[in-house]
């Protein structure tokens, strides 16, 4: 791979469409349009072409052509843009036009945005936005994402990158010219100003994973005694049969999930198991499958037979914290079965009948208090990803021991590693091993 190259590519995914976008960058990408088009068009402005092979003339296609020269391009290089039919014959025979053209060449997956990278046009947060907002699924994953593409976190890393440095070049000064009568307060200016960035870190890292959760899905584990409805209420939310039900006590075995959208946060229901002394092996691994997911989930919904006390007060010890309880089968008249439920939460239990529908609108509402509640905490969450996490925390770690510290020069090599964990986070060093894995997010209809 050169980067000097003129790549080409589709930015839409193939098949049939009204328009596909063919993208060129590099060097050569306004030689190419000109060959295919017969003229350049003015930069930045559309114009309407024919589309022809170079090599025998034979029209392909009669579409927009864009042009966008160096260095005002989403790559920073030289940029082309045919807007084309949808078509794969279309497309066949504009890859295979420009694939004849010397000094051309198919890009890479995620190539253009790498390129644009390198070039300085987004740091690399902002290029996990971009990739992010492509993936998004529900609203509020599109805002995160929009706000990320557009640099807020990149201008808050930098932001706290940049003052690093400048107490580091202040205790420098009085590492190198001890006897110069530098200010004595040069010292305390840079540990007054490290302790107040130790508080902001910290503060974006107390954020509850609230980012990381809205990019992979807020995690709701359904769990329960046996036969209580929890396969039928998944089924009522997810407004399909996905889990089989039935009246025999243990139907449920593997883990059954289904992404919801609640209300713009993005949610996965897990349907386990009942929790129950399993009969056989099967059943018990199916009950091991269903505690594990009770470990990881960020919610717990505990669905509960209203007219099986016994059962509610058996599982009392299971739930603790981060559940919502539902008492069920309401319609079935029971007697003290759901003050059992209302029991085991902390607060009152959702008094619902899955098979006459009361009370599923108020779990609906409930479910998507407790995850907006957890989401939405305040301030615009600025970690979206576990490597985002790790380098504030190593960032923050550097800082902590630079607190405590008092020889000068060991103090200096604590911020000079809190700026690199922060150069990590916006790619400014030791990218290389992330640039491939993460590129390749962008690869279109691949
Ligand atoms: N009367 C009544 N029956 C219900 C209600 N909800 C579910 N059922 C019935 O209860 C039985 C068990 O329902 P499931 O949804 O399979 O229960 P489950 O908790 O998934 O059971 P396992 O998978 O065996 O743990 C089925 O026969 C359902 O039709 C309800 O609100 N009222
Ligand atoms: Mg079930």
């Amino acid at each position: 791979m050169k980067d000097g190259d003129t790549i080409y590519a589709f930015s839409t995914s193939p098949g049939r469409a009204a328009i596909a976008v063919l993208r060129l960058s590099g060097p050569d990408a306004g030689g190419a349009l000109k060959a295919l088009g017969g003229k350049l068009p003015k930069p930045r402005q559309a114009a309407v072409m024919m589309f022809a092979d170079p090599r025998s003339g034979e029209a392909i296609d009669r579409g927009i052509a864009l042009y966008f020269p160096k260095p005002s391009s989403h790559t920073g290089e030289d940029m082309a843009e045919l807007h084309l039919h949808g078509g794969r014959a279309v497309a066949n025979a504009a890859l295979e036009a420009l694939g004849a053209i010397p000094g051309l060449r198919l890009a890479e997956p995620g190539e253009f945005t790498r390129r644009a990278f390198l070039n300085g046009k987004l740091d690399l947060t902002e290029a996990e936005g971009v990739a992010d907002l492509i993936a998004a699924e529900t609203a509020a994953q599109r805002r995160q994402a929009l706000r990320q593409m557009s640099g807020a976190a990149a201008k808050i890393h930098e932001d706290w990158r940049r003052r690093i440095l400048l107490a580091q070049a202040r205790l420098e000064a009085e590492i190198d010219f001890p006897e110069e009568g530098l200010p004595e307060n040069l010292r305390k200016a840079a540990a007054a100003e490290i302790a107040m960035l130790r508080d902001e870190i910290g503060a974006s890292l107390k954020d509850k994973r609230g980012g990381e959760i809205l990019r992979e899905g807020f995690h709701v584990a359904i769990l329960g005694p046996p036969n209580a409805g929890k396969s039928s209420l998944m089924n009522a939310l997810a407004r399909r049969e996905v889990a089989i039900t039935s009246e025999t006590a243990g139907t449920t075995r593997d883990v059954i999930e289904v992404a919801l959208d609640l209300g713009g946060y993005p949610v996965i229901l897990a349907d386990t198991a009942g929790l129950r002394e399993a009969e056989g092996a099967i059943e018990e691994e199916g009950v091991r499958r269903a505690r594990k997911r009770a470990e990881t989930a960020d919610l717990k919904l505990a669905v509960l037979d209203a007219s099986k006390p016994g059962e509610a007060k058996a599982l009392g010890g299971f739930f603790g914290g981060d559940t919502l309880v539902v008492a069920n089968k309401m319609d079935l008249n029971p007697k003290d079965g759901a003050a059992w439920a209302d029991a085991l939460g902390s607060g009152k239990a959702v008094r619902i009948s899955v098979k006459t529908g009361r009370g599923l609108d108020e779990v609906e509402s409930r479910l998507r208090e407790e995850v907006a509640a957890r989401l939405s905490s305040g301030n615009a969450p600025l970690i979206t990803r576990a490597r985002h996490r790790q380098a504030l925390e190593e960032c923050a770690a550097s800082l902590a021991r630079f607190s405590g510290i008092t020889a000068p020069e060991l103090a200096a090599e604590e911020l000079r590693r809190a700026v690199r964990a922060l150069g990590r986070l916006t790619g400014r060093v030791d990218v290389e091993d992330l640039l491939d894995v993460l590129f390749r997010e962008f690869c279109i209809g691949k």
